[in-house]
């Protein structure tokens, strides 16, 4: 049978995602955004596509909720996105209370969906969700760390002319400008980064330049683009994610997961590696960190836990 995969949000993030879905044939496709036409209009749009790229799936557009019935994924862009000068966490009132109602939503009409949160700020609104969805940790999760490693891998290929195909590497903790990228696990074609940087004299200053433009990867597109923010990247990332559970791929990725004492955190959601199959997260891997890792995990780990706090009593 066809699953089915709801977006709700139909933006930038949401219309990509639905091109996406299709062309990868993952199942038929709800597009639901709360501006009237919009998610309609693009649904035709995509539909007409199907004549040229040969596509089996349906694509439907409305602004009726209750049409994410018995979805199998739901992908969560709903809200505002940032602009020139913003940071993610000025997102949080606003995004905060559509997170809310959504949430409740998915409770009522699709308890069993795997559901992928994207709206930022990130680590809180996944939290949000999961509160009031009360979807098991298993199947809610957000998306940030495929995104953030994406962008690190690309400047990593650039500066070390490989191919980005040979890069593995992750990053840990919240999407924040303080997240942590994972220098010491990270690998070109199984060689350790560290080695393979001195073997080629590259000097470890423009290695930390690289991670500067990562942890700022989505600041250096909003700039560039003036109105809203990355779309592209975000929605492959997503997909990936999405592809790994319908298609019980076991992958390991980094993702905002429910955390119950790994990395010695309790009752919150922060990026760090999982594995994804069919029953959503079915693993949360810990890896070994260094004294400085653990020093930047906790600035990070800080910074989620606040926007936390401020969204409970926002909503409460
Ligand atoms: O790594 C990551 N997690 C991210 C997150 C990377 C990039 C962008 N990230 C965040 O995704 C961004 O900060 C935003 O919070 C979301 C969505 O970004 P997008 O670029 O898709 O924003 P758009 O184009 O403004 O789309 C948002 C849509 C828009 O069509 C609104 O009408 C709709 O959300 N919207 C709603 N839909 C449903 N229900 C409600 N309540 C609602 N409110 C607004």
């Amino acid at each position: 049978m066809k699953k089915k995969i709801t977006l709700i949000g139909a933006g930038n993030i949401g219309g990509t995602l639905a091109h996406l879905s299709l062309i990868k044939k993952l199942g038929d496709v709800v597009l639901i955004d709360v501006m009237k036409g919009m998610p309609q209009g693009k649904a035709l749009d995509l539909s007409q596509s199907s004549a040229v790229e040969g596509f089996p799936c349906k694509v439907e557009g409305t602004n009726d909720f209750s049409q994410m019935k018995n979805s199998d994924v739901v992908i969560i862009t709903a809200g505002i996105p940032r602009q020139p000068g913003m940071s993610r966490d000025d997102l949080l009132e606003t995004n905060g209370k559509i997170i809310k109602k959504i949430g409740l939503d998915i409770k009522k009409y699709c308890p069993k969906a795997f559901v992928i949160c994207i709206t930022n700020p990130l680590d809180a609104m996944v939290f949000v969700l999961q509160k009031y969805s009360k979807l098991s940790a298993a199947k809610c999760v957000g998306m940030a760390g495929v995104l953030d490693s994406s962008r690190l891998k690309f400047f990593l290929s650039k500066e070390l002319n490989v191919s980005i195909n040979d890069i593995q590497t992750f990053v840990l903790g919240g999407h924040g400008d303080d997240m942590v990228p994972m220098v010491n696990h990270t690998t070109i074609g199984g060689i350790p980064l560290l080695d393979f940087i001195k073997k080629r004299k590259i000097p470890m200053t423009k290695i930390n330049k690289i991670l500067d433009r990562t942890r700022m990867g989505g600041g250096e597109i909003v700039k560039l683009l003036q109105r809203g923010s990355a779309f592209y990247a975000p929605a492959s990332s997503a997909i990936q994610m999405a592809e790994a559970y319908l298609l019980d791929q076991k992958k390991l990725l980094p993702c905002a997961a429910y955390l119950n004492g790994q990395y010695g955190l309790k009752n919150m959601y922060m990026g760090v590696p999982v594995i994804i199959g069919s029953k959503g997260v079915e693993e949360i891997i810990e890896v070994p960190l260094s004294t400085a890792e653990k020093k930047m995990l906790k600035t990070s780990v800080k910074s989620v836990q606040s926007l936390v706090s401020a969204v409970n009593k926002i909503l409460n």
